[in-house]
């Protein structure tokens, strides 16, 4: 499976136990220019694929998954050498997990991944990956916090109980210091929880509803992944030059002419997406980061920060079949980066699918204006002349102290103010949050949707509503651009009794 050049890269990895990375970070990085490096790609010649779905086994209602996080072999476009990526069971991305509502899972990771060089770790010791469920309502332990993280060769075991609604979450590495190099060389993938009171409502299912997960990356000629951390990506976090799906560049997907259910998920480290479709007809969005909306909403655009969740419709019957509609990024991008995949309405077809104008119930989350909300400042230092992040003046460290500690039960509005001249997505773990205020402009928090993740906008602020139930202990909240996480801009936050 692997050729010789492969083999020598991963040769350099060594057997279980010894390992190091290949040499990714060895070529040099133009600061300012981070998509500067990858050949020119045709577009459009990559059919999409739609990641394996894992297989459990059944332990009474319990669903057991095993996943390997590996090295593995990608083709990551026509035109590339395979390319040497880390995964869940080696495949990037990771295989998707299907959970029912009410149906507990449990996913056994076990670390068989290489050991990081020491140019990689830059400055950080090395850190064992840990891995969470994003947006998921689980206990502390099975949080994937990177205080419990998974000893090289051994394993750990994550429960999630699905209570929650149901939604489109992904896993990935969590890792101190170094979730970004490790989601950005694979370790992603996606985990749908189906709520069986959702088939009332008729929506596309089976082959009709496809997770499109959105990455960007920079792939030298040769096929390797190029991840650098300098003074320019210190700054504005990790960025490629090419868009992927699915693990494929600009990929196309052949579809019939009816209706579509896409969970998109933004998996990029930093890159924030504006989705349009060519065809200039709105994007009819249903659900995001924590599941359906209370209506349909159409959008001429949908903004998409790293790790939130679009869940929208797309109905292709008004498109001439052998005809085409590319989703497109018009994120002030241009080049590469500007489309990112395209459909080919290949047939006619039947659509008994619906969509609904009604999807769930909603209810505000009400709180007492006479408590100020609690907070949080996002903003930048310069250490040893290098660029770090911070909450409320502090560098993340496991060993600090919890920054907010919250009474189980807890209706809470937090407000995180942002100074900086960067977006940072806020991502709060275990709840999902109503969003009260954007840049002092009250919002009706029914057309936001429940969320785990908000761009505070660079100079600006946001103010969301959450409720602390079902578990005490430790959590984790931070800025989603994984970059600036790695470089400090998280907290712990401690639920109690
Ligand atoms: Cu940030």
């Amino acid at each position: 499976m692997f050729n010789r050049r492969q083999w020598l890269q991963i040769g350099a990895l060594g057997a279980a136990g010894g390992l190091v990375s290949p040499p990714w970070s060895a070529r040099a990085h133009e600061p300012g220019a981070p998509s500067s490096s990858s050949p020119l790609l045709t577009p459009f010649v990559d059919p999409l694929p739609v990641p394996p779905v894992s297989e459990p086994m059944m332990q009474g209602k319990t669903r057991i998954h095993t996943l390997v996080m590996r090295a593995g072999l990608a083709r990551l476009h026509r035109d590339l050498p395979k390319t040497v990526i880390w995964g869940f069971n080696g495949v990037y991305p990771g295989p998707t997990i299907r959970a029912v509502r009410g149906e507990p899972v449990v996913i056994r990771q076990i670390n068989r991944l290489p050991l990081l060089n020491a140019s990689e770790t830059h400055a950080m010791p090395d850190a064992l990956p840990a891995v969470h469920l994003h947006g998921a309502h689980v206990a502390p332990e099975h949080d994937g916090h990177p205080r419990e993280s998974i000893p090289q060769g051994g394993f750990r075991d994550y429960h999630y109980p699905n209570t929650q609604r149901g939604a489109a979450l992904f896993y990935h590495d969590h890792s101190h210091g170094h979730t970004g190099r490790r989601v950005y060389f694979g370790l992603a993938g996606t985990y749908l929880i189906e709520d069986p009171a959702e088939r009332l409502l008729n929506l596309p299912r089976g082959e009709f509803d496809v997770p499109l997960l959105i990455q960007d990356r920079v792939i030298r000629s040769d096929g390797s992944l190029e991840y650098v951390l300098d003074h320019a990506s210190r700054e504005s976090g990790v960025f490629g030059d090419l868009i992927l799906v699915n693990g494929v560049v600009q990929p196309f997907l052949r579809v019939k002419a009816r209706k579509y259910r896409f969970r998109i998920i933004n998996g990029s480290n930093a890159r924030i997406y504006d989705l349009q479709l060519s065809s200039g007809r709105p994007l009819v969005q249903i659900g995001c980061d924590g599941g359906l909306l209370p209506s349909p909403i159409e959008r001429s655009v949908i903004p998409l920060a790293p790790s939130e969740r679009a869940d929208v419709v797309i109905d292709f019957a008004a498109v001439p079949v052998g005809s085409k509609v590319i989703l497109r990024n018009c994120a002030g991008c241009s080049g590469s980066t500007a489309e990112i995949m395209q459909f080919e309405v290949a047939e006619s077809a039947q659509d008994d699918s619906s969509l609904p104008d009604c999807l769930s119930p909603w209810e505000n989350l009400s709180y007492d204006p006479a408590v100020p909300p609690r907070q949080f400042e996002l903003n930048r230092r310069t250490v040893n002349g290098q660029a770090v992040w911070v909450i409320n003046d502090r560098i993340y460290s496991m060993s600090q102290p919890p920054m907010a500690t919250v009474r189980l039960g807890a209706i809470e509005r937090w407000r995180f103010v942002n100074p900086t001249n960067h977006p940072h997505p806020v991502h709060i773990h275990l709840v999902q949050f109503q969003v009260l205020n954007i840049n002092g402009v009250p919002q009706d928090p029914a057309r936001h949707g429940w969320k785990d993740t908000l761009v505070a906008p660079a100079g600006g602020e946001i103010t969301v509503i959450a409720h602390f139930t079902g578990y005490t202990g430790r959590y984790l909240m931070h800025c989603h651009n994984l970059e600036h996480e790695d470089l400090g801009m998280m907290a712990d936050f401690e639920i109690i009794p």
